[in-house]
């Protein structure tokens, strides 16, 4: 009596969990609904991101998720991911930056500047920013515009070809 059950409970355990393996991982990153590719950052109180370079295919569509691993409070440390057209003076725009809290740290007078951006991540939070990439190949710059983290080495490059 024992045995018997306790076999087919085996397969019946076998059966239900021996797909759900191969399966997640292919609906999850293999076959998106739509052609998104999502990037994942981290960014913490040593103000630096996790990923620094990101390759990507010329008019594709990613979507950066940004979280923020840090403890400090959003007063204090927050980080956003920018990204910024090519050619954009970075030191300029990070200092502008630093003086527009009003507007999420995005200067409005060099909004010409941008690519796309996120808002902000407070401790434990994740913010995250969709934009196709542009069709011309090169080098596109991504900062944290919190005051003081673009000077600490906050940035990374979208390396389009
Ligand atoms: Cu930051």
């Amino acid at each position: 009596m024992f045995l018997p059950s306790l076999a087919s409970g085996l397969v019946s355990l076998v059966l239900f969990s021996a797909p759900v393996a191969p399966v997640v991982p292919a609906a999850a990153q293999d076959k998106p609904a739509s052609s998104v590719r999502t990037v994942e950052i981290t960014g913490g109180d040593d103000m630096k991101y996790s990923v620094t370079s990101i390759p990507a295919k010329p008019g594709e569509t990613l979507r950066i998720r940004l979280t923020s691993k840090g403890t400090l409070p959003k007063i204090a440390m927050a980080h956003n991911v920018v990204i910024l057209k090519a050619g954009a003076k970075q030191i300029d725009f990070a200092n502008a930056a630093a003086m527009a809290a009003a507007t999420g740290y995005i200067p409005p007078d060099m909004k010409d500047q941008v690519l796309a951006a996120s808002t902000m991540a407070g401790p434990g939070e994740t913010v995250e920013v969709t934009f196709k990439v542009p069709a011309a190949p090169g080098t596109y710059p991504f900062l944290c515009t919190f005051p003081g983290h673009f000077a600490a080495g906050m940035r990374g490059t979208i390396v389009v070809k």
